[in-house]
């Protein structure tokens, strides 16, 4: 029997230099540690040993049981140590390489712009302002003084969802709606979408932007218009800038004009961006006709107000130079990236 077990004990020890995973090490332990195992088959025979040599032989086994145990668990603490190296060898990451380079987008040339006239209004305390796209034609037309067989209609035409309903073609009605809502000194600007049924061409759009403002207190004049309008152009366009105020008409203010800046290119010498005049139309504007104040539920006797509106794109293609408005909304990269 010591020898069957030296036998084991060798055997076990040449299986277990040639293992190389741990499925075949425990194939091994199994088989000579396990239940049905080598060594548990030579102790079952012990009885059949004297009673002087039975002490002896089970010292034996159990010297030959804990080598081959503690050799099991050398070989596979070895193992999983050697597959960890393998896996971190496999998973080397080179902290040193550089990172994969993030493109970051910035704002649309529309947003630019439209965000520098916010803050210019709001450094006047106008508050900002919007309301629904798809309105009323109450309020998109007959509150501001333009009832259904104004000629108004013809250079304003939209597109009907209904009679009664329609895309807005100003955001004046915002403006109506804060007149119902809120109480004199009111200080407003309602950028947003505008739509008209035009077709599209290099400065018409059937969707378009437009910045309204509205001011209505106690005691307003024509000259906080001209001083709001100046403190616009300047901010806009340098301290230099000088605005001309030119008669005009339109139905929801009275008296109307429209505004222009002394041209940022040239100075006001003349250049192509002027066509040689050195003034550039920005923006139309007017006293708020007694009727859409009264409209708006603010009385015309007690309070008067000053508006005005100008187009987005308009300015955006003075500010960067465009020549045609379709750029902006192409969505073309190679053309935005250069804002
Ligand atoms: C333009 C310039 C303008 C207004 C818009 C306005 C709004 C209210 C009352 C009175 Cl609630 N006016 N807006 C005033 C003058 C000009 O836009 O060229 N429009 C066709």
């Amino acid at each position: 029997m010591r020898q069957q077990l030296e036998e084991i004990r060798k055997n076990a020890e040449a299986a277990l230099g040639e293992v190389s995973s741990l499925e075949e090490l425990d194939a091994i332990r199994v088989k000579y540690l396990g239940k049905k195992g080598e060594l548990t088959a030579v102790l079952k025979q012990m009885g059949g040993l004297s009673p002087e040599e039975r002490p002896v032989v089970g010292q034996i086994a159990n010297e030959v049981r804990e080598y081959i145990q503690s050799e099991v668990d050398n070989k596979a603490a070895q193992l999983k140590s050697a597959a960890m190296d393998a896996q971190l060898l496999n998973e080397t990451i080179d902290v040193t390489l550089p990172g994969e380079e993030c493109e970051v987008g910035h704002r649309h040339p529309l947003s630019i712009v439209l965000d520098e006239v916010k803050e210019i209004f709001q450094g006047m305390g106008f508050d900002i302002i919007s309301g629904p796209e798809v309105e009323l034609d109450y309020y998109n037309f007959e509150a501001l003084n333009i009832p259904k067989d104004h000629p108004a209609r013809d250079t304003q035409d939209t597109f009907y969802i209904t009679d009664n309903i329609l895309l807005r073609t100003q955001t004046s009605p915002c403006q109506i709606r804060a007149m119902e809502e809120r109480k004199p000194p009111l200080r407003v600007i309602s950028p947003g979408r505008v739509y008209r049924s035009d077709a599209v061409d290099a400065t018409h759009s059937p969707l378009f932007h437009q910045i309204e403002g509205l001011v209505v207190d106690e005691g307003i004049t024509m000259s906080d218009l001209k001083g709001t309008l100046d403190t616009l152009a300047k901010k806009l366009y340098g301290p230099e800038t000088k605005t001309r105020f030119r008669p005009h008409h339109f139905p929801f203010t009275e008296p109307s004009c429209e505004v222009d800046v002394s041209c940022f290119k040239c100075g006001g010498v003349g250049c192509s961006m002027c066509k040689g005049e050195g003034w550039v139309e920005i923006l139309g504007a007017g006293m708020v006709h007694p009727k859409v104040l009264k409209n708006g539920g603010i009385d015309p006797e007690k309070y008067s107000g000053f508006a005005f509106g100008l187009g987005l794109e308009r300015l955006v293609m003075f500010r960067f130079g465009l020549d045609d408005m379709r750029m902006l909304y192409e969505n073309d990269v190679r053309f935005l990236e250069q804002f």
